[in-house]
């Protein structure tokens, strides 16, 4: 008898479809007869929403009325994907949803379609915090997510006939949106720029403008756990009506402009990932949406009260800091504590640090945020003051634990000269009482080379949380096959809450039975992938091939170079009659990845991509043997559809780069088998699924330290392996570029002479490793068991077991009491 604990709602799909059909009449106006996929997926959102409402409304009251501590996430971007299916999911409501749909003559498919993916995040960053979220209501803990609601997310990204990336706007709310609830009633002003005077002993701050940061409110319900939390999304708005003075004058343009500037603010997300622009407006983004949460909260757990007590504030809620983006909250709770409360410093100070937590993503020095004093000065007058403060506060008190000047120099929060920046990873850790990286080895090279002077004094601040992804969303609905054979193999669908149960099915990759199910569902989420991407982007893929992808930004750390420099030294092979027919395992690569606008050689990387799977998808000589496929704008929905199919991972980053990674998680989780370095999570997951069941290649973080030190020369590497200078000379001489010898000499030039990251070091080895894999794919039942152990052994990467760890370590709060 298999347990099926999933909740379910007790109304029926007859109930169900009346209320559809109620929304559609009642708000919509149209009837059942004259309604589109997209009217429907409306009118499901908006019953769907109605029955969390009551939920959503008694974890907010039991949150405020409770004494139960709640965390405030506090993040630029959620990456949230498409909400309807999550939604029906632990509203308990998919059967009847689908039901109801095609009783009333739609496929649910087409319904389901309709939804348009808010894309409010780059990549891992935002979608962690969207699977924090689902975890911090799965558990019961109270929680606000706390951000932006960018009119324009990440771009879309197309190809144009070059195969160059073409950024397209994104303009997600182009059509009716019905998850997000404006409450106009909760607003917050937002301040800027003006200037500071004495006034009566104390620092007085005149703004010279000012936003309304207006809340959109998203409901975050969790699975199995009767609560719903809340992600508010702060949006722009302007007070002012229009300038009549200007206006009389005929200049209407000018006129309106406050309200197109203050509108700006909440317009578009900025498109780099792990390197920050150091952009006006995004500093005025930062602020804005931090401001508004801390008076925000403020409100909720002090209603009504003109002088509340807030050296209770730390014992209310906990802020966490997604990277340095939202740091400014420092200051301000501060200058909040100082000037709007009339704390003394001590307190405000003490308060502050109890109230602050900072988790770092990366370990690409530039990408740790530095703002030049100048513009926060600006913009924040009053906050640059204060940081200065702070800084002063703080080399202070590291004077006291050590002698060592040139620490005590590197340590400061603002640098001297005549262009002063503020590093804000450093207003980070002292300004709160714990920092965290995102896996052990990350966390670990955080403390050693990173922030290694400031965890030399403050030691005890530092820990660790590795990542981890909401098996709800990367499981149940993205690959329901496995997610039902799980629940055979187990006898009851409990891992979905308590993903550590995945374990119990490591028996059964003994069972060799049980072992040729699961390869059947793989296949079947091949062929559904095929015609997926059939329809969606007019690719014939042959689901016999093995599925090996690389999804994630383009990044140069990230080394898409070296998946496609081995690419091109296998196309090499097969079409120069190096391997025989017989030894040719057929294959189809799959990429999918954005760049920064304005990162060249990323871009150019695409490019190069596009352009191989040009010329191999085109060649009849490698017909059958080698396909690569790039769909264009990578996103959450293809992450749901990809992974599943998947049968190789490529996690491939230079060691000691990637923080942590989380596409190795999902697929993991998923039964792909993992290609990759020693870095980040990758460590953890060989650990736990086993050194045998993992493809590892490469220098590890210490030789890559090594050769640094030694002096790392590429062209050397290039000179030595004939195959990997066939692939390169292949793009010097336009195989992939219709004979310009131009097109993507940057890029060869980049290898040959600097290659950062050591892609031509770790050509070898990372060719070897291939030939293990493909002599594994040639035992179906052994890849296949293999995969199975790495699913059995994966339930540790649950966003669940993080927020626990979270939990015990950094924020010392529970669930909600009943
Ligand atoms: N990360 O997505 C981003 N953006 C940044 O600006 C900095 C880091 C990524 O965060 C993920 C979640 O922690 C990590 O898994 C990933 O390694 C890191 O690159």
């Amino acid at each position: 008898m298999t347990e099926i604990t999933a909740p379910k709602s007790p109304i029926t799909t007859a109930e169900f479809a009346d209320e559809i059909r109620e929304q559609l009449k009642y708000t919509q106006g149209v009837t059942v007869e004259q309604a589109t996929p997209a009217d429907v997926y409306v009118a499901a959102s908006t019953a769907v929403r109605r029955h969390l409402m009551d939920s959503w409304m008694k974890t907010q009251q039991d949150m405020v009325n409770g004494n139960t501590k709640a965390v405030g996430y506090l993040s630029a971007e959620f990456l949230m994907g498409k909400q309807l299916r999550n939604a029906l999911l632990n509203a308990g409501l998919t059967e009847q949803f689908d039901e109801a749909v095609e009783q009333l003559g739609f496929d649910y498919q087409d319904v389901v379609d309709a939804e348009y993916e808010p894309a409010l995040g780059n990549g891992g960053l935002g979608r962690l915090a969207a699977c924090f979220i689902d975890s911090l209501a799965s558990l019961g803990v109270p929680a606000f997510g706390y951000g932006i609601q960018y009119q324009y997310g990440i771009f879309k990204q197309s190809f144009n006939e070059q195969g160059q990336q073409i950024e397209n706007p994104e303009y997600w709310l182009a059509n009716e949106e019905p998850w997000g609830h404006v409450d106009y009633n909760r607003s917050q002003r937002v301040d800027f720029g003006g200037y500071v005077a004495d006034e009566d002993g104390k620092r007085v701050w005149h703004p010279a403008t000012c936003v309304r940061a207006v809340p959109v409110d998203y409901m975050v319900p969790g699975y199995a756990s009767g609560r719903v939390n809340t992600l508010r999304l702060w949006t722009a708005k302007s007070y002012d009506e229009f300038d009549l003075l200007t206006f009389n004058r005929s200049d209407y343009l000018n006129a309106v402009r406050p309200q197109v500037d203050a509108e700006n603010i909440s317009k578009i997300l900025y498109p780099e990932d792990s390197t920050p622009q150091g952009k006006r407006l995004r500093l005025q983004q930062q602020y804005f949406f931090v401001s508004a949460s801390i008076h925000d909260a403020i409100r909720v757990f002090y209603p009504g009260q003109d002088k509340p007590d807030l050296t209770t504030f730390p014992d209310k809620i906990t802020f966490q800091l997604n990277d340095t983006h939202p740091v400014i909250g420092i200051p301000e709770l501060m200058r909040v504590l100082i000037d709007e409360y009339g704390y003394d410093w001590d307190t405000a100070w003490d308060i502050t640090t109890r109230t602050f937590n900072y988790t770092c993503h990366t370990l690409l020095p530039e990408a740790l945020e530095v703002w030049p004093a100048n513009l926060i000065g600006e913009l924040l007058p009053r906050h640059l003051e204060i940081i200065y403060q702070i800084n002063d506060h703080f080399l202070n008190e590291i004077a006291g634990k050590t002698r060592d000047k040139a620490k005590i120099e590197r340590m400061r929060i603002v640098t001297e000269g005549d262009d002063p920046q503020v590093r804000m990873a450093y207003l980070a850790v002292a300004g709160g009482s714990h920092v965290n990286g995102v896996a052990e080895l990350h966390s670990q090279l955080l403390k050693d080379i990173t922030l290694k002077d400031f965890s030399d004094l403050y030691g005890e601040k530092f820990t660790n949380v590795t990542n981890g992804v909401t098996p709800r969303r990367f499981i149940k609905l993205a690959n329901p096959r496995l997610s039902d054979l799980i629940t055979e193999g187990l006898g009851t669908d409990k891992w979905l809450s308590d993903l550590e149960l995945l374990k119990g099915l490591e028996p059964l990759a003994q069972d060799d039975e049980f072992v040729k199910k699961f390869a059947e569902v793989k296949h079947a989420n091949k062929v559904s992938f095929a015609n997926y991407a059939k329809r969606q982007y007019g690719f014939d893929m042959n689901p016999d091939t093995m599925f090996n992808s690389m999804i994630k930004r383009l990044h140069e750390y990230k080394r898409q170079s070296l998946k496609i420099l081995a690419l091109i030294a296998r196309y090499a092979d097969i079409k120069n009659g190096n391997m025989s027919a017989d030894d040719v395992m057929p294959r189809t690569v799959i990429f999918g990845a954005k760049s920064a606008p304005g990162y060249y050689m990323a871009k150019l990387t695409i490019q190069l991509i596009n352009n191989v799977a040009r010329v191999v998808n085109n060649d009849p000589d490698v017909k059958g043997k080698l396909n690569v496929f790039f769909p264009w704008n990578y996103n959450v929905r293809l992450a749901q559809h990809l992974i599943p199919a998947t049968d190789l991972d490529e996690q491939i980053s230079q060691a000691g780069k990637e923080a942590s990674g989380t596409g190795n998680m999902k697929f993991a989780l998923n039964g792909a088998l993992t290609v990759g370095t020693l870095d980040g999570a990758n460590v953890e997951i060989r650990e736990r699924v086993g050194a045998e069941n993992f493809f590892l290649f490469g220098m590890t973080v210490d030789e890559v330290e090594e050769l640094y030190a030694k002096g790392y020369g590429p062209a050397a590497y290039y000179e030595a392996n004939p195959r990997l200078k066939q692939a390169i000379d292949m793009i010097s001489n336009g195989t992939f570029s219709n004979g310009d010898r131009n097109t993507f000499a940057p890029l060869v030039a980049d290898w040959l002479t600097k290659d950062y990251f050591m892609t031509l070091a770790d050509f070898d080895s990372y060719t070897a490793i291939q030939s293990d894999i493909e002599a594994l794919y040639r035992t179906p039942l052994e890849w296949h068991r293999k995969a199975l152990i790495n699913v059995a052994n994966s339930g540790y990467f649950s966003s669940d077991r993080s927020i626990e760890d979270y939990l015990e370590r950094i924020w010392h709060t529970g669930p909600l009491a009943d």
